[in-house]
């Protein structure tokens, strides 16, 4: 008997001496979801941002499955022949048994293989599948779901991939599978009804009924272990795809979620405690200088401040210079996202800046898109009539000059009266006259479809948000999201979030939360809350988060209106900050990144793989859990610069001289460059068990 190779994770603090040990040569990585090569939301970036990470792990042997769509492959895929043979072999005979299987590679950071499967092309089986699903899993899904009908076809296509390529194997294989979310996870639960030879792990990113409940008014957290789940999925019409998510959690050998928060969420709805949390991560980018990333932030600023002066033209009577400028983005879930208490927020912070007489205008953006029939006219001609001063500036500026220039050819200075005749006078009347409106600079830049009942816009009519010139909070709803090549604000969400002081998310219900961890690393200040997976895992490993710009609103033990008040006093600290505050701070943010790096989390994802193989495979693989009590956490200190009263560190700004401030600055810098190899984030409670060992 070949002796189990030790899979020992206790050496996870440090990923140099993790990837020794690495030997998983003949074994094969399927990671499949619904959102390979398919953006949808948070599981796209989850998978594309691991994939280089993966494919560096892997090589050859990573393969991702995901939906054909059309669209995608055409701007996505480069289509190629499989050079695994056993794969050639499997795509080429379920082709010929009438499904539309492809294969390529994915072309983002890694250059994944992927195999993108039609679900369409084979939708001629579904009710012979459905009946099965019915007999052998007892399972019944209507025929008025779509998206479950998909998740059925996908399920037993990826099922057939995995039964179809293991038989193509000439040596028993070694296959492990990624089952990500209810709508993959049926595949997995195939899997192991046909007794294939895969070891799986099956992630949730959020689980149907938390998501559908916490939607609703229910108060969610409170309740989490009274819930009668059969009735509450049955009452909301989603028990068929409650079953499938179910199923798919006590079917697989691993079961991993993206937080704790989740992982509580998971034991009570879907009656499983996960073995594994895999917090999310994102494919970090440092640069040498961390003046390049300020120097950015002011880039995309002033992008951003040139489509402010057009979309309040006639009504800029604020200065542009000290205008802090707020944004949230997202799925357009209004309450699950926060937006509701957003809006809450803004309008106490209104009050409170203008019964301060403060010179701060905020600025805040709601990017979330809902269906709308394009631009409004008014949004559009606001750009115009910026561009058409801006033109007419650089008429007459080059007029100006043209006669400066030639006056001093001569030996003469300028007769300053003479350098505008009357032409120009009247070209920058007509232009100054174009800026005159009847209406208030618009909320909203496009034309909504459901505009009566869109709860954003509804907010903003009861709280009375309508940027009016004695408003010191204008508002911007801008309901798809940002495109570089967009006529109105071509800039991409990127750009947009370097451009902005401060992202708002004050979520009521978010597994992870994959936006705020993209401020973080690039260096922009954030709220989140103690109820998002992200808020948790900040709070977790760092001293004093708002130092760092990290604000974690208290959503779990307090009520809304305590909630609302805590956010309307981070963002009126946030606007009373300085300059110089605002840079230091964005510096200590950027800092952060190391945290939320593939580079570093993703040893969660190594450690659930090898738990997967081990429980799978006990033969081969002898995986070892870790004692993770025993363990402390790595832990970001509270930065030198913050003075160690909690009272005042609430403030988050730096209270000491300028030379304190640098000096600290960059001994924070290089302390934490020493710290972040220290990394130590481990966690894991599976045991390896023969039960689960496959046939
Ligand atoms: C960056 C730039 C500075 C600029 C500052 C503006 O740090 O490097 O040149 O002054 O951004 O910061 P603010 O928070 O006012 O947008
Ligand atoms: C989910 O996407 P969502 O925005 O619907 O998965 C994301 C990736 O794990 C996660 O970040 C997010 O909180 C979940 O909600």
């Amino acid at each position: 008997m070949p002796l189990p190779r030790s899979l020992s994770v206790t050496s996870l603090s440090g990923l140099d001496d993790w990837t020794e040990e690495l030997d998983v040569e003949d074994a094969v990585l399927f990671e499949i979801a619904w959102e390979v090569a398919n953006k949808v939301g948070g599981i796209y970036t989850v998978i594309q941002t691991k994939a280089r990470l993966t494919a560096e792990e892997w090589g050859e042997n990573y393969f991702l499955v995901g939906p054909y769509m059309e669209n995608n492959v055409r701007t996505q895929v480069e289509l190629i022949e499989p050079p695994n043979a056993a794969l050639r072999r499997t795509i080429n005979n379920m082709n010929s048994s009438g499904c539309k299987v492809c294969f390529g590679r994915w072309l983002i950071e890694g250059s994944p293989y992927v195999v993108l499967i039609d679900v369409g092309f084979t939708a001629w089986s579904l009710d012979r599948w459905k009946s099965e699903l019915w007999e052998n899993c007892g399972i019944g899904v209507p025929w008025f779901d779509r998206e479950a009908n998909d998740a059925v076809l996908f399920g037993f296509l990826t099922a057939w991939l995995l039964g179809e390529y293991a038989a193509q194997c000439e040596e028993p294989p070694h296959i492990l599978a990624h089952f990500h979310e209810w709508l993959a996870g049926l595949g997995l639960v195939l899997c192991r009804q046909r007794q294939l030879p895969v070891a799986t792990i099956f992630t949730t990113h959020a689980t149907l009924l938390g998501r559908y409940l916490c939607a609703g008014s229910v108060d969610f957290y409170n309740n989490l272990s009274n819930f009668n789940v059969d009735k509450e999925a049955g009452d909301r019409q989603i028990y068929h795809r409650y079953c499938l998510e179910r199923a798919a959690a006590h079917c697989t050998h691993v079961f991993t979620t993206v937080s704790h928060i989740t992982a509580i969420e998971a034991e009570h709805l879907l009656k499983r405690k996960p073995d594994v949390v895999t917090p999310n991560g994102l494919n970090v980018k440092k640069f040498s200088a961390t003046h390049e990333f300020q120097n950015l932030h002011a880039h995309s600023k002033a992008r951003i401040q040139e489509f402010v002066r057009g979309h309040f033209y006639g009504h800029l009577d604020f200065n542009l210079d000290k205008s802090v400028f707020l944004f949230t983005a997202g799925r357009y879930e209004f309450s699950n996202k926060g937006a509701d208490l957003f809006l809450e927020a803004l309008a106490r912070l209104n009050y409170l800046l203008r019964v301060n007489h403060s010179e701060v205008t905020v600025v805040a953006f709601f990017i979330m898109p809902a269906r709308t029939n394009n631009f409004n006219v008014e949004t559009l001609k606001g750009q115009a009539v910026r561009k058409q001063l801006w033109d007419t500036a650089q008429t007459v500026k080059e007029k100006f000059g043209k006669k400066l220039y030639e006056s001093l050819l001569v030996g003469q200075l300028p007769d300053v009266s003479k350098m505008l005749d009357k032409e120009d006078f009247t070209m920058m009347k007509r232009a100054i006259f174009s800026t005159q409106r009847q209406c208030l600079p618009p909320i909203c830049t496009h034309n909504m479809l459901d505009d009566s009942s869109d709860p954003i816009l509804n907010c903003l009519r009861r709280i009375g948000l309508f940027n009016s010139s004695t408003d010191r909070v204008k508002v911007i709803f801008h309901p798809e999201f940002l495109s570089s090549t967009s006529p109105l604000l071509p800039m991409d969400y990127e750009e947009f979030v370097r451009g902005c002081h401060l992202g708002v998310f004050p979520s009521y219900y978010e597994p992870w939360g994959y936006t705020p961890a993209e401020c973080t690393v690039m260096g922009i200040p954030s709220v989140s809350t103690n109820l998002s997976g992200f808020g948790c895992f900040m709070e977790e490993h760092i001293a004093d988060p708002s130092a760092y710009g990290v604000y974690i609103l208290d959503r779990r033990y307090r009520s809304v209106d305590e909630s609302c008040n805590q956010l309307t006093s981070f963002l009126l600290q946030f606007c009373q900050q300085s300059r110089r505050q605002r840079i230091i701070q964005r510096n200590r943010t950027e800092r952060l990144s190391d945290l939320l790096d593939w580079r570093y989390l993703g040893r969660y994802y190594i450690s659930a793989r090898y738990m997967a193989l081990s429980k799978a495979f006990p033969d081969t693989y002898f995986y070892e859990p870790q004692d993770s009590s025993s363990k402390k956490g790595f832990r970001y200190p509270r930065p030198a610069s913050v003075p160690p009263s909690p009272a005042l560190s609430r403030h988050s700004s730096p209270h000491h001289s300028d030379e304190d401030e640098r000096y600290d600055e960059d001994l924070e810098a290089e302390k934490d460059r020493l710290n972040i190899r220290q990394l130590h984030l481990f966690q894991s409670r599976g045991k390896s068990g023969s039960p689960d060992a496959v046939p």
